[in-house]
């Protein structure tokens, strides 16, 4: 290892593999990025039922935030005028931002789509709004995020392969021309993003043609949309061999412990998802021994912990009875307490393969893993 600059440019090392799965670095100004990584998701300048010195406490070194949701509440202006979105939501650690397509394709009304960017209304108050490649890259700025992604189309499937190969090129002269507005930074990246859908010859091209353009890092989008788990690992198969194993690379939207599992054996540095808090909010515990619904009446009288061996106080100290009455009382406590509990998991989990990684067991981890899961409602 050669000393740390005083203020690190953007940086990835990989510090160990095991197969396809790597275990590495990302390092920049704000912070050092253990990957493989999860990122919770803070959408709204929040991760939702969190402290965000909690969400540090769990492990977790970088969070996500979203432009579609930033832009429209309380605004990127006013955002900057505010100091950023680090100061805004008390997260001094790096905050890597989504460019906005993809939530204005699943939330927004009215959306059209064109060569030049997308027009939509807001999902909040129905006023007009429109987004350019060059427009998302400067909202990113005023943000201050630290990971910009580009604007792109990510297509739901199934859908026609000449509707997915649209959005894939589409996707490819929005890259350019994000690269182009987002410049050089210094110790800030942009991302690319594959798209091509399930078709193995439309993401190798896009991934080429991202690689061309030499981006700090690139993510794989269009997955997880109502495809089988089979398909997304068979599309991370036939990309991640075309992406510079120099580089960070980020599945988005994914997924389930067991999709981490499965995306990191292939080569996945980075995820983000909103299960572990959405999950949280609706009375579901992911735990070592599987999924369990605290909603379920069996819970009622249970005065065990969610798991007793865990250091998150979520987990360990507070009775399945109590969170089930919790739950059932839609009382505030109870998704605060399984959000907690389940962002534990998800950064122990990632915590557990970088171990494995770097001690070369990193299946057998995943085989015990998955096998601890079959024990779920006992
Ligand atoms: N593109 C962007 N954000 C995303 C996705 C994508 O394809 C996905 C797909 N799983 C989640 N979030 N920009």
């Amino acid at each position: 290892m050669t000393e740390p600059q005083a203020t690190p440019d953007f940086r990835f090392a990989v510090h160990g593999t095991d197969g396809r799965a790597r275990t590495g670095a990302v390092t920049m100004p704000r912070g050092v990025v253990r990957t493989p990584a999860f990122m919770p998701v803070g959408t709204a300048a929040t991760v939702k039922a969190m402290y965000a010195d909690q969400v540090r406490d769990l492990g977790a070194d970088i969070v996500l935030g979203n432009t579609y949701h930033l832009m429209l509440r309380p605004g990127a202006e006013r955002m900057a005028r505010l100091g950023g979105l680090h100061r805004f939501m008390r997260w001094d650690g790096p905050i890597l931002t989504d460019s906005g397509g993809f939530q204005v394709m699943s939330l927004s009304a009215l959306r059209k789509l064109d060569e030049d960017g997308v027009t939509f209304r807001s999902h909040i108050d129905g006023t007009a709004h429109r987004m350019s490649p060059e427009r998302s890259i400067e909202i990113q700025g005023l943000l201050g995020s630290d990971i910009q992604m580009q604007l792109d189309e990510c297509v739901r499937l199934p859908a026609p392969p000449e509707a997915i190969e649209k959005a894939m090129r589409l996707s490819l002269r929005w890259a350019e021309r994000c690269r182009v507005a987002f410049g050089e930074q210094a110790g800030k990246a942009m991302f690319g993003i594959v798209q091509g859908g399930d078709i193995p010859e439309l993401r190798v091209s896009s991934a080429r043609a991202l690689v061309d353009l030499d981006l700090k890092g690139y993510a794989i989008g269009g997955l997880a949309v109502g495809e089988p788990q089979a398909v997304m690992l068979a599309m991370i198969e036939t990309v991640e061999p075309h992406l510079p194993a120099h580089k960070p690379r980020y599945l988005m939207g994914v997924g389930t412990p067991d999709d981490l599992l499965r995306s990191v054996e292939r080569g996945v540095d980075m995820f983000d998802c909103v299960m572990p808090t959405r999950a949280g909010r609706h009375g579901l515990a992911y735990t070592r021994h599987g999924r369990i619904n605290l909603r379920n009446a069996r819970h009622a009288e249970d005065t065990r912990p969610l798991d007793e061996a865990s250091a998150c106080p979520a987990a360990r100290d507070y009775s399945r009875a109590y969170l089930h009455h919790l739950v059932r009382s839609d009382e505030i406590l109870g998704m605060m307490l399984l959000t907690w509990n389940n962002l534990a998991y998800y950064q122990d989990l990632m915590a557990g393969m970088r171990t494995a990684i770097r001690a070369g067991r990193f299946l057998a981890f995943a085989e015990e893993t998955r096998a601890g899961w079959e024990r779920a409602e006992v």
